[in-house]
């Protein structure tokens, strides 16, 4: 393959959708074609992500502006890696990488290295006239093999010819004040039909959700990731029956046509050196681990529930082994806080058969690259997928939705409104439109 150079690189600080500041980098190869990225941060993020830098200068947006992180690509990321002959992907991120190897990016910014990896992403793309999708798949290093066809019961298709929506209905936790202890509760389009039919399915069952909290005396403002609050809610359960009702009203069957997918984000209510360290406090319950598992196992038998990301704290590695071994051939045991999207902790939760499938968030490990090696290894090992938005603070970008195509994950995991989200949606309509699927 023909060597090319990076000619020059800027980044700009913009708003993300929770209104505080990110970068948005743009990258000129030496043939003179751009590449623009920018890069989300995350508001429940878990303790071992790649770092978010921001100027900690109280005087500007509270702290969290981020003209250090602009300075960094402009300055040292740049006279780094300007005019060097670069083959690859993987040789720009294993240059960005080495510029700052320590464990979670602090020394220049996940953020400013993640924007510099994507953004010579899509500059490549359009150097080889080639959509994203194509351009990323072709950058793994070993080819994906298909995900295994483990049994998982409570999800009949495990294969699809295009990533599935995931989609947020209702959001509590950090991400909605005064709701429910539960991050997220998502509804996923199960039948292997037309992509732009499984995003209607699940904008429907959301519209129905609407009529349904309304009726049931609940407010419908939405979360930052677009789905509803339903504030002073006093069970983690009542969603369940909310959503499976909406599901029927919008004229489709729970588990069957649609199922169910949690996530609680569980480290948000632990509290360690605790006896019962699970604290559940809109139903005022505390749980040790074994506890919260039963918890979970009463709600797997009363709703179509297939997937429970971050069941367990991310630090709470024992007990995810035995949730999973007593769960991990019914349901998608998912990692998300628990594994970061880095390769080091799915080595330990594959030899501790901690998980079945793994959420992927490029954000968490700070290059294109070693997402891919993330993803690969994820994908060798039987793993699931899930390509996913963040909540705190998502832009327009739409490149995980290219992402989550190339590497054939399961489902994306993004919110059903607000334009940063829909946009993500809009990307994947464009390319099933395009592949035909
Ligand atoms: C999660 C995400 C995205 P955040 O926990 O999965 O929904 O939330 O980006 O706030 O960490
Ligand atoms: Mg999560």
């Amino acid at each position: 393959m023909q060597k090319i150079s990076i000619k020059k690189i800027t980044a700009r600080e913009i708003l993300a959708s929770a209104s505080y500041p990110t970068i948005e980098t743009t990258v000129t190869l030496s043939s003179g074609v751009i590449g623009k990225a920018s890069v989300p941060y995350g508001v429940s993020a878990g303790s071992h992500e790649a770092s978010v830098i921001v100027d900690n200068k109280k005087s500007r947006y509270g702290g969290r502006g981020c003209q250090k992180v602009v300075s960094n690509v402009e300055t040292k990321i740049l006279s780094a890696v300007r005019g060097k002959k670069i083959k690859n992907q993987r040789e720009l991120d294993d240059l960005l990488t080495a510029l700052d190897p320590s464990p979670r990016k602090t020394k220049l910014g996940g953020n400013a290295i993640l924007s510099v990896s994507l953004a010579f992403a899509r500059a490549m793309a359009v150097e080889q006239k080639k959509p994203l999708y194509r351009y990323i798949k072709q950058s793994l290093q070993s080819p994906i093999i298909k995900n295994r066809k483990q049994k998982i019961k409570k999800l009949p298709v495990l294969e699809y010819s295009i990533p599935r929506p995931m989609m947020v209905v209702i959001e509590g936790g950090k991400h909605g004040e005064n709701s429910t202890d539960f991050q997220e509760y998502l509804v996923c389009p199960l039948k292997n039909i037309k992509y732009s039919d499984s995003v209607r399915i699940g904008i429907e069952v959301y519209h129905a959700l609407k009529k349904v909290l309304k009726k049931n005396k609940y407010n419908t403002n939405v979360g930052t990731e677009g789905a509803f609050v339903p504030s002073g809610i006093k069970s983690n359960e009542t969603p369940l029956k909310l959503i499976v009702e909406a599901i029927e009203l919008a004229g489709y069957k729970p588990g069957v046509d649609v199922g169910i997918a949690l996530d609680p984000a569980s480290s948000e209510f632990y509290f360690p050196g605790k006896k019962r360290p699970y604290f559940l406090a809109c139903e005022n319950k505390r749980f040790t681990a074994l506890q919260m598992i039963k918890y979970y196992e009463e709600l797997l038998v009363k709703y179509p529930i297939f997937s429970i990301e971050d069941g367990l704290d991310e630090d709470d590695w024992d007990s995810w082994t035995s949730w999973c071994k007593k769960f991990g051939q019914e349901i998608l045991i998912m990692g998300d806080d628990l594994t970061v999207t880095q390769k080091k902790f799915l080595e330990k939760a594959i030899e501790l058969k901690a998980i079945n499938s793994i959420l992927i968030k490029p954000n968490q490990v700070g290059t294109l690259t070693e997402t891919l090696n993330t993803i690969a290894l994820a994908k060798s090992s039987g793993f699931y997928t899930i390509v996913s938005h963040r909540g705190g603070g998502d832009t327009n970008d739409t490149f995980i939705m290219d992402l989550a195509y190339a590497v054939g994950s399961l489902f994306t995991k993004v919110g059903p409104s607000r334009g940063e989200r829909v946009e993500k949606y809009n990307r994947m309509l464009e390319i099933a439109e395009e592949v035909g699927r």
